[in-house]
């Protein structure tokens, strides 16, 4: 995993310039390069590599996921959203650059992607670029992320069209599963896996996301500012709907329990030392 990582931070590092004019890639690259765990470029890469495909073949694709998820964080911490100092350990974006350009990095990097994907995906065919071009912006938008956001903020406002608990569900398997699914889609494309092993893996990623969720409304709950490099507590505080304050803290940690040891059996056959490491880290973090 850490080689893995290396190879992201080393490409997402190169791919990523500082031209004219400075102020804008200085505050696309400032967020990127903050040290972020890179699951879903991880998981892209992995899902390429157990399914037989170089993963240099996929690489631009896995920054190009990064970017999309970075831009969602610097537009999410914005006062409008949900107004976060502090992401990744280090004062948010509009902090440090003010709110404009804050607003228009995440443009900014919400574009750069795709043309990162079309410029620099050489080995791959042009029918899987248009595919995965077709996934980026499906997931990436108004069919998914971007639902996921909206019904998040209607919700804090208390307006819930249906029960909490699919409310929740459809926030997060928008908000958050979208891009693993998008993540482990794309590296399954690029590997030209048919589409049962496709849906597998989509699977994985759907039960994935909601584990990994109640793992991150656990941890606002229990865990501190210098493990997580974000302000935490602040779901409690407002009231937010969570897992957590949905089902209560047991009852949340049974539900992570159920997803990612279906995560486990899913992914069992490939024999993929990544995987099990991502799944172990987020239980036993949960057991302890
Ligand atoms: C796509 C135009 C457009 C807008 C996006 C703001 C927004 C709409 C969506 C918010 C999505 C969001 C911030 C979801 C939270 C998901 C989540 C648990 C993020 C934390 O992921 P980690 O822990 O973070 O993997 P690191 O920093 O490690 O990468």
């Amino acid at each position: 995993m850490k080689n893995l990582i290396k190879i992201i931070n080393e490409s997402l590092d190169e791919y990523m310039p500082i031209i004219y004019p400075e102020e804008i890639f200085k505050a696309m690259k400032y967020t990127l390069m903050l040290p972020g765990k890179r699951l879903r470029p991880v998981m892209c890469l992995e899902t390429a590599r157990i399914l037989g495909c170089d993963i240099k073949k996929v690489l631009p694709s896995a920054c190009a996921i990064e970017m999309l998820h970075v831009q969602s964080l610097i537009h999410d911490d914005l006062p409008c959203m949900d107004n976060d100092d502090f992401r990744r350990g280090k004062p948010s974006n509009h902090k440090v650059f003010g709110e404009a350009n804050a607003i228009l990095a995440g443009d900014a990097l919400l574009t750069f992607a795709p043309q990162l994907i079309i410029e620099k995906s050489t080995d791959l065919s042009a029918t899987q670029i248009v595919r995965i071009i077709h996934e980026f912006t499906k997931f990436g938008g108004a069919y998914g992320l971007i639902a996921g956001q909206v019904v998040d903020i209607e919700s804090e406002g208390g307006k819930l069209v249906k029960s909490p608990e699919e409310t929740l569900d459809f926030i997060h398997l928008n908000k958050t599963a979208v891009l693993f699914r998008l993540a482990v889609r794309i590296g399954a494309i690029a590997a030209g896996a048919d589409d049962s092993v496709t849906n597998e893996f989509d699977v994985f990623a759907k039960k994935f996301g909601l584990a990994f969720q109640i793992y991150d409304d656990i941890m606002d709950e229990i865990s501190s500012f210098e493990e997580l490099g974000k302000t935490t507590g602040k779901d409690k505080a407002s009231g937010k709907l969570t897992y957590v304050s949905l089902y209560g803290l047991e009852s949340a940690k049974k539900k992570f329990n159920y997803l990612i040891n279906d995560c486990y059996d899913i992914i069992d056959k490939y024999n993929s030392e990544i995987f099990n490491e991502i799944l172990d880290k987020l239980k036993t973090r949960i057991e302890s």
